[in-house]
Formats: structure tokens, C-alpha cells, sequence
């Protein structure tokens, strides 16, 4: 069993009011987003046309989950990397304040033995309902984006998530309450700080705070939850997919032991032999690529090697080679 540490040692953030909120029924929403990309990394989108109902769903039937038995969640299979997990993420030896179901998403609808359970079918609905519309969801966003970058070929990025063989996954995160953190008015390691490698990131969570981005300085903010607005991280493949001009923001979330806290994450990757070089159409006249030439493969083998907080980006960065 993984022991965490018994003494908080984590301060709470103070609350940044500068997260980008971002309409996407309004016009000029595209260039909206390419700022936001280039500043943080990081920003809300409210209007995103995904019916509350199907969310609410979704968080009624995880938190089902989440509060069934330790022996009815293993059940599900213990996550390695994909299945259900408790306070170990990754193979590495990062630890955290959390559970978790990781899927993996393809075209084709969830299939895993657990889910095909009659007793399950309520709860696989609600997941593929919720993927079908957060999939379309990131495609238009990432079509924006195009968009907003001047590129003709709105699509670009969008394919990669629409290709059959796109490597995206889905995970619900569920942070229990802890009643020693609450008594120390604490706080914990919910997950630990680091970039996500694929394209996008869309998060959704109830109403409870825990989210904190790392600014360009450095410094750790709080993110105010928005139980009805999409986050979307920039995450690493669109950072070099945009030559550094998209910024991979780091994030990580503390749990504070009182209100328990669900999230649900979708993140679209590309497919796994797509090659990861900036787009021509992003490029200045004479600008170089900043990274060495790589599949997505490659990197995410590479990224599943290293720890959370690990910048694995920069063994791919050609200054590595100097
Ligand atoms: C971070 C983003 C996604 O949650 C994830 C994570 C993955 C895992 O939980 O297995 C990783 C992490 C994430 C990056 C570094 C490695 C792999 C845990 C870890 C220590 C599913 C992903 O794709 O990369």
C-alpha cells in the first residue's frame, strides 16, 4: 500500500482572475484562442453546445463508481497504464491524492469487459454518449485555433483527432475527502505538476477547486472551478506542432481534504505514427524547427518513462543536442 505524507506541506495558491473565458458562439472567438494558447496555455470555453444533462450524467454515474467497493472498482482492471487506479499514477512511483479510471478512446465505442456488464450499460452509455460529443467539442476548437493561426486548411489539427487510429484517452478523477487533511487544514498532492504530451486537453469538474496552472514566471495560480465551462490545456504535440508558439501549460491539482472532487478528461492525441514537427503553415520565412524530428510514438513511450514533474519535452528540443 502507498503511504502518503501525513503532513501537509502544500500552501493553496492565491486565485488567478486572468484565465481567458472564451464564448464560442461569439465571433472572433478563433484569434481569441490563439492569444490564450501563446500566453498560457490555458483557458475556459463556455457556449460549447455539450447539453448539461449529458454531463451530469456522466458525474452521477462516476461518482457511483467511485463509491462502490475497493474489490468492485478493481474489478474494472488495475490501471497499467489504462483501468482503474488509486493513489499510484503512472509506473513510475508518482503517488497522489486520488483515484481514477484511465480509458483508452478510438473510434469504435467502449468495449472493456467490465462496461459490457449489465449492470454497467448505464454508466457505458453516459461514457460514450460524453466522448462522441467532447471529441466534436476538441475538433472545433482546434479548428478555431487553425483558424485563428491564418491556415487555410482548417482541419490540419483536427484530423489528427478525427483519424481512426488517434491515440485520445479519457479519465475521471475522483479526489476523496480526507479527514486528517481537514483536520490540519492542509493540503495534499492531488496530482502532482506537469504538462500533458497530447494535442489538447478538455476538463471538466463539479464545483470544486483544486486546479492550479503555472504561470510564464513560474509561480503557481488557483483556478476557480466552473462546474459548467470546458478548461483546455495546451498540451506538449501542440507545442511543437506550432513551433513553441502554443504553450504547453503546466498544472497540477491539490486536494484539500473537505469536498470531494471529480474530474473528466479527455485527451486528444494524434495517431501513434504521425510525425511531430511544426506545421510549414506556422513557420516564418527561414525560421528552423525548434525540436528534433519525432513520432508520437516516440515521445509518449518516452513521456511514460519519466516522472510527472519531469520536462520531457526538452530531450526533444534541439538544444538538447548542443
Ligand atoms: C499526464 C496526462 C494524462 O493524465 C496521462 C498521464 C500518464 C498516466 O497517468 O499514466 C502519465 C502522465 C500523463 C505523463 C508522465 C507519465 C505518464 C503518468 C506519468 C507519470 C494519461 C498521459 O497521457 O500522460
Amino acid at each position: 500500500m502507498v503511504v502518503l505524507s501525513s503532513s501537509p506541506a502544500l500552501k493553496k495558491s492565491a486565485i488567478f482572475s486572468g484565465v481567458p473565458e472564451i464564448s464560442l458562439s461569439e465571433p472572433g472567438s478563433d484569434s481569441l484562442l490563439v492569444r490564450a494558447c501563446e500566453d498560457l496555455g490555458f483557458f475556459k470555453v463556455t457556449d460549447h453546445g455539450i447539453p448539461m444533462e449529458l454531463i451530469a450524467k456522466l458525474e452521477e454515474e462516476a461518482l457511483k463508481f467511485f463509491a462502490s467497493s475497493e474489490s468492485e472498482k478493481e474489478l474494472f482492471g488495475r490501471a497499467n497504464p489504462f483501468g482503474y487506479g488509486s493513489k499510484c499514477i503512472g509506473s513510475n512511483g508518482d503517488v497522489g491524492w486520488v483515484e481514477y479510471l484511465l480509458m483508452t478512446v478510438t473510434s469504435e465505442p467502449l468495449s472493456m469487459a467490465f462496461l459490457m456488464q449489465p449492470s454497467a450499460s448505464s454508466f457505458r452509455f453516459a461514457l460514450n454518449e460524453y466522448i462522441l460529443a467532447v471529441r466534436k467539442l476538441a475538433c472545433q476548437i482546434l479548428e478555431l485555433m487553425a483558424q485563428g493561426l491564418g491556415i487555410e486548411q482548417t482541419d490540419v489539427l483536427s484530423k489528427l483527432v478525427m483519424d481512426e487510429e488517434s491515440d485520445s484517452m479519457l479519465r475521471l478523477n475522483h479526489y476523496p475527502p480526507c479527514l486528517m487533511l481537514r483536520e490540519q487544514n492542509g493540503f495534499l498532492t492531488g496530482f502532482g505538476e506537469h504538462t500533458d504530451p497530447q494535442i489538447i486537453s478538455l476538463l471538466r469538474s463539479n464545483n470544486t477547486a483544486g486546479l492550479e496552472i503555472s504561470l510564464r514566471d513560474g509561480s503557481w495560480v488557483s483556478v476557480l472551478p466552473d462546474q459548467e465551462a470546458f478548461f483546455v490545456n495546451v498540451g506538449d504535440s501542440l507545442q511543437v506542432l506550432t513551433n513553441g508558439k502554443f504553450r504547453s501549460v503546466r498544472h497540477r491539482v491539490l486536494a484539500n481534504g473537505w469536498k470531494s472532487r471529480l474530474s473528466m478528461i479527455y485527451f486528444a492525441g494524434p495517431p501513434p505514427g504521425e510525425r511531430l514537427a511544426p506545421l510549414p503553415e506556422v513557420m516564418e520565412e527561414g525560421e528552423q524547427s525548434q525540436y528534433r524530428e519525432f513520432t508520437w510514438r516516440e515521445y509518449k513511450s518516452c513521456a511514460y518513462k519519466t516522472l510527472l514533474g519531469d520536462n520531457r519535452l526538452d530531450l526533444f528540443h534541439k538544444r538538447g543536442d548542443d
